[in-house]
């Protein structure tokens, strides 16, 4: 008999990939859960929602009655909950709704779980901001939890919530920490997609000899371990697989600033800069050289804003995946430099720009 699995936040990045995923390599049914939003965004989903096999159903993390529903109807195998507030930066501005969604709405699926459909196993999607104001590096599953955020407070919650229904009632339930995954789905108030999107713009003003204004970001010494989504789904799948839940940690193994990012996502677009000034007067500018050459309009890449600068920062995250890795046979396959090239190239053909393959 076909598996029934419930995927929460189908519209956004991992779960639209989940979900293509599980479509293409298993028979199972898949449930995706949407709220009501005045304008709904199916984009990630378009194939999808031709699939006899995917229907949408609607619930809230936030609705407890709505969460039970469809949990005691469907009856699942598998509850995917890929669903949160996920943009850390805006955490501050709305703290209760992170928490409430990030934090109880795991307890209401947990709950929910235990009560109507104990045999269905359940993912929670931890997060490396649970590390924070990180001690040690690389950083693995026994570092301590420090989070600088109420997105990152909601996630720590969520990983001892996890725990507890795992201990107390015997459920496949794993709470697993992954750091940053990126993609072409990526949001665009995301870092990485923020520039690449910047990128693409200012390409397309220098190719038409235009005037353009330049990308504005917050730190850019930041670090990230980055890869992409579609590597994380898979090791996300053989996770809730395993004879016995286990909590496992997802990363690329390496760190990068932000500023890197921006320079390799100039150079995937033929641009080359440099650097000049300090601090939050420090820019990044088209190189005289090719300015020369292409005859620009505008110079300036990109500049610091401070608006842009959070209340508390976590500067470094580097993962230790090798439990993953040993124990799992998961590795990501898409490096940095192609990550990098994949969204640039993404966000250079939705302008207009042909490019290479990746
Ligand atoms: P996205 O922001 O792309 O997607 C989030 C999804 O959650 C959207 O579909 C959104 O729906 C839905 N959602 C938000 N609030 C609710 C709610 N109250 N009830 C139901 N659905 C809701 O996130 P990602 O795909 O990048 O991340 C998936 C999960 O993994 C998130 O929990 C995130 O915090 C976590 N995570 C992500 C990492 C990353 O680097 N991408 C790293 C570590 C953890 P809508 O379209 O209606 O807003
Ligand atoms: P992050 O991702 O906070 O790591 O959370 P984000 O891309 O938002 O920030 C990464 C780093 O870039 C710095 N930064 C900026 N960030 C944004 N968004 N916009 C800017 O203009 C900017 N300038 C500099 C940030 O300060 C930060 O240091 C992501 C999310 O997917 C979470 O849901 C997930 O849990 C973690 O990754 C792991």
């Amino acid at each position: 008999m076909n598996k029934k699995v419930i995927i929460s936040g189908v519209t956004g990045q991992d779960g639209s990939y989940m979900t293509d995923y599980l479509l293409q390599n298993t028979n199972h049914e898949i449930y995706g859960m949407i709220r009501r939003t005045a304008k709904p965004d199916y984009s990630n989903i378009k194939e999808a929602l031709e699939n006899p096999r995917f229907k949408l159903v609607y619930a809230d993390l936030t609705d407890s009655q709505s969460i039970e529903n469809i949990v005691r109807e469907i009856n699942p195998d598998y509850f995917l909950n890929f669903a949160s507030q996920s943009f850390v930066g805006v955490s501050w501005q709305i703290p209760e709704q992170t928490f409430d969604a990030g934090a109880m709405g795991v307890l209401r699926c947990l709950e929910a779980i235990r009560k109507f459909s104990p045999n269905c196993r359940f993912y929670s999607a931890g997060s490396s901001e649970e590390m924070g104001d990180v001690v040690y590096t690389p950083q693995d599953l026994n570092h301590p939890i420090r989070p600088r955020s109420p997105y990152g407070a909601a996630k720590a919650a969520a990983r001892h919530l996890t725990k507890v229904y795992r201990d107390s009632y015997n459920l496949y339930a794993v709470h697993c920490i992954l750091y940053n995954h990126e993609s072409e789905r990526r949001g665009e108030e995301f870092v990485t997609q923020k520039i690449a999107k910047n990128v693409a713009r200012i390409a397309k003003a220098i190719k038409n000899k235009e005037t353009f204004k330049p990308l504005e970001l917050g730190n850019i010494e930041a670090k990230r371990d980055w890869s992409h989504a579609k590597d994380f789904i898979k090791g996300v799948w053989l996770m809730m697989n395993q004879e016995k839940p286990k909590e496992y940690l997802l990363s690329s193994d390496e760190t990068h600033t932000i500023r890197e990012f921006v320079e390799k996502a100039f150079k995937a677009a033929g641009i080359e800069g440099a650097w000049h000034g300090n601090g939050i007067n420090e820019e990044y500018s088209i190189t005289t050289k090719q300015a020369g050459e292409l005859d620009v309009q505008a110079s300036v890449l990109m500049k610091i804003n401070p608006k842009f600068y959070r209340p508390a920062e976590v500067d470094l995250l580097l993962g230790d995946s090798t439990p993953a890795r040993e124990e799992l046979g998961w590795k990501p396959e898409i490096s940095f430099d192609n990550l990098v090239k994949c969204m640039v190239y993404s966000c250079l053909n939705e302008v207009g720009i042909e490019t290479e393959k990746t």
